[in-house]
C-alpha cells in the first residue's frame, strides 16, 4: 500500500484540496501546497526506509585471515558516493566487501567521476575507509572528466607504477567511468598486458528496463574511448553489464537481516544505505536497490555464484557512446560476460560474511 503510486497521488490531491480550502490568498495556497508536497515526500521516504520488518540473526560463516601469499592483490577504481544522502551506494558496499574478504588484499583505491564529481568520490572513499579504521589504504584521485590530460592524473600514475612494480600480479576492478584506465594506458602502452585480470562493471547488452523504467548506462558512456580500450584490453577480462545487476537487488528482508548482525560495520552499512534504499524502493517499486558493482567484484572471488559466458565484444565507439555492449558468444573468446546471479542467497551471504568479518576486526581493534 505504502509503495503504491496511486495511494500517494490520492494523498497529494487530498492535501492539495485541504491546502486550497484553508488558504486565504494565492501565497498561502502556494505555501500550503508546497508544505503538503514536502510532507508527503518525507512521509513516503521514511515509510520506504523503515518499513522492513525484523529478522532473526543469520548464521554467518566465520572467515579466517589468510597469509598474504594466498590473497589476491587488488586495486579498486571506483566512484564511491556512499555517505552522501540519496546517492548510489554500490561502490561503497564493494569497497567494504573487499576490505572484509580474506582472499582479497586491497592495495589501493583510485577514484573517478560518475556517481558524483571526482572531488566528491575521493572524499567519500577517504571518509568510508577512515570510518572503518583503514586510513592505511592509499586513495589516489583520478580524472575529473574524459578530456583531462593523462599526465595530470595522479590515479593513472599510481596505476602505471603499481603494475610495473608487480607485472602480471595485480587485479584491477573498475566500477566507475573508465578514464583512469585510458590514462594509465597512455602513460604506459603496455599497461593492460601487465594486469593479471581486469574486472569491469559497465555497458548494457540490451535496453536496461527495471519495472517499466529505462535506465541510462553511465560507466562506459561517460568516456566511450576509455571504455573501448578497456573492453579490448590485452589481459583476462570480465565484464558485468547492467543486466546482471537486476538479479542482485538488495531488498527489505536483506536489510532487516543485515540490521540483526549488530557488528559496527553492519550497523554502519544499515545507516548509510537507508536513504538510497528508500529512494530506489519508491522509484522502482521493487523493494530495494541493485548491487550493480557487486556483480563484478564477486565474480573475482566467487564465480560459481554467476551465470556467465565467454565471447568477443565487438562494440564500436558509437555503440559505447550509448553504453551498448555488443557481444558474440565464443567458448574460446577473450572476455567473460556476466549474465546474472545464479545463487542469490549465497551472493548476499558472501557480502554479509565479509562485512561482518571486517566488523569483528574493527571491534577487536577497538577493544583489545
Ligand atoms: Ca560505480
Amino acid at each position: 500500500m505504502l509503495r503504491s503510486l496511486w495511494f500517494w497521488i490520492v494523498i497529494i490531491l487530498i492535501a492539495t484540496g485541504a491546502a486550497v480550502t484553508a488558504a486565504l490568498g494565492a501565497l498561502h495556497w502556494l505555501a500550503l501546497f508546497l508544505a503538503a508536497l514536502v510532507l508527503t515526500a518525507a512521509v513516503t521516504l521514511l515509510a520506504a526506509a523503515y518499513a522492513i520488518g525484523r529478522a532473526e540473526p543469520l548464521q554467518i560463516p566465520r572467515l579466517r585471515a589468510l597469509p598474504n601469499s594466498e590473497r589476491l592483490p587488488v586495486i579498486y577504481d571506483c566512484d564511491v558516493t556512499m555517505g552522501h544522502p540519496f546517492r548510489e551506494v554500490g561502490d561503497g558496499l564493494v569497497l567494504l566487501y573487499l576490505l572484509g574478504e580474506p582472499r582479497v588484499n586491497l592495495l589501493s583505491v583510485t577514484t573517478t567521476y560518475g556517481n558524483g564529481p571526482v572531488e566528491m568520490t575521493t572524499r567519500a572513499a577517504l571518509r568510508l575507509l577512515n570510518s572503518v579504521e583503514h586510513g592505511d589504504i592509499p586513495v589516489l584521485r583520478g580524472a575529473t572528466g574524459p578530456e583531462d590530460a593523462a599526465e595530470a592524473n595522479t590515479a593513472a600514475h599510481h596505476l602505471r607504477d603499481a603494475v610495473n612494480r608487480r607485472p602480471g600480479e595485480i587485479i584491477l576492478i573498475a566500477t566507475g567511468s573508465m578514464t583512469n584506465l585510458k590514462h594509465a594506458a597512455i602513460l604506459d602502452p603496455e599497461f593492460f598486458t601487465k594486469l593479471r585480470g581486469l574486472y569491469l562493471m559497465g555497458g548494457v547488452t540490451q535496453p536496461l528496463i527495471w519495472n517499466g523504467r529505462r535506465l541510462v548506462e553511465l560507466n562506459f558512456a561517460l568516456d566511450p574511448q576509455a571504455a573501448y580500450q578497456a573492453i579490448h584490453a590485452d589481459c583476462p577480462t570480465t565484464i558485468a553489464p547492467g543486466q546482471s545487476g537486476l538479479s542482485a537487488v538488495f531488498r527489505g528482508p536483506q536489510l532487516a537481516a543485515l540490521q540483526a548482525l549488530k557488528d559496527p560495520v553492519s550497523r554502519l552499512i544499515s545507516r548509510r544505505v537507508r536513504s538510497w534504499f528508500a529512494l530506489m524502493r519508491t522509484y522502482f517499486q521493487d523493494g530495494g536497490f541493485a548491487l550493480w558493482d557487486s556483480a563484478i567484484a564477486l565474480m573475482l572471488t566467487q564465480p560459481g555464484l554467476f551465470e556467465y559466458e565467454r565471447g568477443h565484444v565487438i562494440s564500436d565507439r558509437d555503440d559505447l557512446r550509448a553504453g551498448r555492449l555488443v557481444t558474440t558468444p565464443n567458448k574460446r573468446g577473450p572476455v567473460r560476460i556476466v549474465h546474472r546471479v545464479l545463487d542469490y542467497d549465497r551472493f548476499i551471504n558472501t557480502h554479509f560474511a565479509a562485512w561482518h568479518h571486517l566488523g569483528q576486526q574493527l571491534e577487536a581493534r577497538r577493544n583489545p
